[in-house]
């Protein structure tokens, strides 16, 4: 493509050294508006991403005309959370001209390495589910498919973490603080969205019962487009998120009588609809701005498909032969009874059309079996916010349970556990149970999680639909979690195998053969190394602490939450504490407890969690006895930018959770994928981790999900009698009680042992602690083998190849979507 367009000399488009070094002096006067001299590092991001924007518009604005001209399926990815990350980098990478682009700069006497840190973090999620999202868009760009993205532009991403005394603080996330040089607003593009007023009963032209919904509040959705460039640059997709916009700046009322203040309001608190992220398990709060949140971007972007389908047909009767639209979580679930709306009400088809055409389009992806995870709206709220969807839902439910009504015969129980609404207490939607009945296919996110789906929150809908469940194991893109942020490993293995594997991940399997080659072990281990200094001097510039690079580095990096069980890992780090002290002349294989993760800032238990890591840490850190032999940290802020830099420098990745609770994981996948060594529970993607990698190659322990589901059925288990049972255990608890930690508040961990004792220990913490330390003693004994360790993390990574978000977009593509790839057609690079 280079060739091509020097050929042209089109200067925007050159993909050269020069060529790309005179845009960015261009970009840096014409756009920024500034000199060299005056340039900050700043202002050199945002023209390097101007210049390298330019580079992909053209193959944008093909890829897009190719969709149209061949009217292709296209799917359409609802997520409340894209987590992203930078761009910078990813765009660089995925066109290919990273060293180009490096030499360009050289030349201006800068380095890419630092303007790329002046990019802030896209954070427009909370943890795993978000990033999915963004490794999805990465693959289905990558895969050539007609992918969109639809979402929310949050003024503030998810927010900023600082530890305070050891504490959580939280500040608000300005990422868009001094403009976003990848986004391309669109103020053309607006859709109205309406909230509140009623619905009004009409007889429509062929004299049929109709309805309107009517006294209603209007707010504006104002589309911004970012271009999601797939690997080689050929196809570029688009992510279209919504911002909110007052229908009218003022309301000259107010304005005329001086009341300018008044006249803004209104303005500001509509478009709060769009400003902040809600942090999970923190919605209480904002209950009916997150309601409205995700009608919002949902009838938007129903609106938008709508409109771009009715650009080549004149009836809906294709629409699930031309977009298939998949729901990430329940969040966008709503969407079901606006599609019916629109169908229904705005575009006059019949209802039983409508359900048909409904549930051909919709599919849904299940991410969690928590029960506080599944989402209820209040029918009052529901009545209220949205009176319209609630009549629509109270419609398809009762068309439902009537047909249920036969198969159910005598069987009350399950008729009210298949009903959408939850008649227990103040009456609920259940949303997990509209997305299910308004989709022709429901997935989990691994095996266990799938067949658990079966069993527990989604029995009875299984009983009557057998066949709409299904599984799609996640995965996790190669391009950024391998080939951008571990490049040492990345040059070392397209050396030996050459770089097929960025774009076929099964290829890298050819790097099996190389586990026992001593040579390639050595280069192994020295990119392991490398990326293993750069952490510890990131480690030394957020906290101060130094630690030894040839240490065991072993990371825990996720939202924190009980279920993922931080606090078995930091009991696990007292203990082996105390053992480093009762025996100083013991040789230790010396280790670093490496955590990072966020807190919902009103889980209270979790943030407490992180405040006793913090305090044991303190307490570890400074002890000499033990020699800088253990070391512990918590990273604050944990984002996409600092896992990339965790990631490819683990030895030994933490998947802990209880089994049965973690739906899938994906960082399980992205640490593995860098060669970390997995101690983990049989839960969520970890079974099929092993399956991959061989169970010589994988520290598993603890209980399985379903002596879980035993042990907390026969109501028989006392952690008490567990406590006092090991002594290792009873010490570290004592310690924590005692104040050892917290010597100016020796009570505050009271809630943390209550939970763990008369609590009942609802996360068999205590139960799977002696197992889990002698997964940790077995793991430190191979360590010191650092041959053998070698082999199993060379295996680790040679075997992660199924673990690619390409096998899994490809298989969504193909069993749930009906979608297929498309080559996008670029004329202009053609023409001579
Ligand atoms: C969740 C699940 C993970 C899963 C991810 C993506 C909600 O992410 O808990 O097990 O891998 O979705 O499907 P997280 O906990 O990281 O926020």
């Amino acid at each position: 493509m280079d060739a091509r367009y020097k050929s042209r000399e089109i200067e925007r488009r050159s993909l050269d050294v020069d060529g790309l070094k005179r845009s960015f002096l261009e970009w840096l006067v014409y756009s920024v508006g500034k000199d060299a001299r005056a340039a900050t590092r700043r202002d050199w991001f945002h023209t390097v991403a101007l210049a390298v924007r330019d580079r992909l518009v053209d193959r944008w604005m093909d890829t897009t005309r190719t969709y149209y001209q061949q009217d292709a399926k296209r799917v359409y990815y609802l997520s409340l959370e894209f987590l992203i990350g930078r761009l910078l980098t990813n765009s660089l990478a995925n066109l290919g001209i990273t060293d180009q682009c490096r030499q360009a700069l050289d030349r201006i006497g800068l380095n890419l390495d630092d303007v790329v840190e002046a990019e802030p973090d896209a954070a427009l999620g909370n943890g795993g589910l978000g990033r999915l999202a963004a490794c999805f868009l990465d693959s289905m760009a990558s895969e050539a498919l007609p992918g969109y993205g639809y979402g929310i532009r949050y003024e503030f991403g998810l927010f900023e973490q600082r530890f305070e005394h050891g504490w959580q603080v939280e500040y608000p996330e300005q990422w868009l603080q001094f403009g976003n040089p990848w986004e391309f607003p669109r103020p053309e593009v607006l859709y109205p969205v309406q909230f509140y007023g009623r619905v009004e009963e009409f007889r429509d032209s062929v004299g049929e019962r109709a309805y309107r919904w009517v006294d209603a509040e209007r707010v504006l959705a104002m589309a911004y487009d970012t271009p999601v460039v797939g690997y080689g640059g050929d196809t570029i997709n688009t992510l279209r998120l919504w911002s909110a916009r007052a229908t009218r700046d003022f309301n000259f009322g107010h304005f005329n009588d001086g009341a300018y203040m008044k006249a803004v309001e209104q303005k500001v608190l509509t478009e709060n609809l769009s400003r902040v992220l809600y942090p999970n398990d923190a919605t209480e709060g904002g209950k009916e701005l997150r309601l409205k949140q995700e009608y919002f971007f949902t009838s938007a972007s129903l609106q938008d498909i709508l409109r771009r389908y009715l650009q080549h047909h004149s009836n809906f009767d294709s629409l699930p032969d031309k977009a298939a639209i998949q729901l990430n979580d329940t969040h966008p679930a709503i969407g079901i009874a606006e599609l019916m709306r629109l169908l229904v009400d705005q575009h006059g088809v019949t209802w039983d059309k409508a359900w048909d055409i409904t549930r051909a389009t919709f599919s849904y992806t299940n991410h969690t079996l928590l029960p506080e995870a599944l989402e209820a709206w209040p029918v009052r709220m529901m009545e209220r916010v949205l009176p319209r969807h609630m009549q629509i839902i109270y419609e398809i439910n009762a068309k439902f349970l009537n047909r249920s009504k036969a198969r159910a015969a005598g069987d009350n129980g399950r008729l009210s556990r298949l009903s959408l609404i939850d008649e227990r207490g103040d009456r609920r939607v259940r949303m997990g149970n509209l997305a299910f009945l308004g989709s022709h296919k429901v997935n989990g996110v691994s095996a266990l999680h799938t067949e658990l789906m079966k069993q527990t929150v989604f029995a009875d809908f299984h009983a009557e639909f057998p066949e709409r469940i299904n599984n799609k194991t996640n995965g996790i893109t190669p391009r950024r979690w391998l080939h951008q942020a571990n490049q040492p490993l990345a040059a070392l293995i397209t050396s030996r195998i050459g770089n097929g594997w960025i774009k076929d991940l099964s290829q890298i399997s050819a790097l099996a053969e190389k586990a026992d080659d001593l040579v390639f072990r050595e280069e192994f281990r020295r990119a392991k190394r490398k990326n293993k200094k750069r952490l510890a001097a990131y480690i030394a510039r957020q906290t101060g602490v130094d630690v030894q690079v040839d240490s065991l580095f072993d990371v825990q990096v996720k939202r924190m939450h009980e279920y993922k069980r931080q606090l078995l890992n930091i009991l696990q780090a007292i203990a082996l504490y105390n053992e480093m002290r009762d025996n100083p002349t013991v040789s230790w294989v010396p280790v670093t407890k490496i955590f990072a993760g966020k807190a919902a800032p009103s889980y209270h238990m979790a943030k407490l969690i992180i405040k006793l890591i913090n305090d044991v840490a303190k307490v570890v850190n400074h002890d000499p006895s033990v020699h800088d032999n253990l070391k512990i940290v918590l990273l604050p802020n944990y984002n996409v930018t600092a896992a990339e830099i965790i990631m490819p420098a683990a030895d030994l990745s933490e998947q802990i959770s209880t089994a049965g609770m973690e739906a899938s994981g994906t960082g399980n996948m992205k640490l593995a994928l860098n060669g970390a060594l997995t101690i983990g529970t049989l839960d969520g993607a970890n079974v099929e981790i092993r399956e991959h990698v061989g169970e010589d190659n994988i520290f598993i322990f603890g209980l399985t999900a379903e002596e879980v589901n035993d042990l907390r059925a026969s109501g028989g288990f006392n952690p008490r009698d567990v406590i006092a049972s090991n002594p290792s255990l009873k010490r570290a608890l004592d310690m924590i009680s005692t104040g050892v930690f917290s010597p100016d508040d020796p009570h505050r961990y009271h809630p943390i042992l209550q939970a763990l004792t008369d609590g009942g220990d609802h996360f068999l913490v205590t139960a799977d602690f002696s197992d889990y330390c002698q997964a940790q003693q077995a793991a430190m004994d191979l360590y010191r083998d650092q041959e053998e360790w070698t082999r199993k993390a060379i295996l680790n990574t040679a075997n992660m190849g199924w673990f690619s978000s390409d096998r899994t977009i490809m298989e969504y593509a193909t069993e749930i979507w009906d979608v297929h790839p498309v080559k996008p057609e670029h004329p202009a690079e053609t023409e001579t």
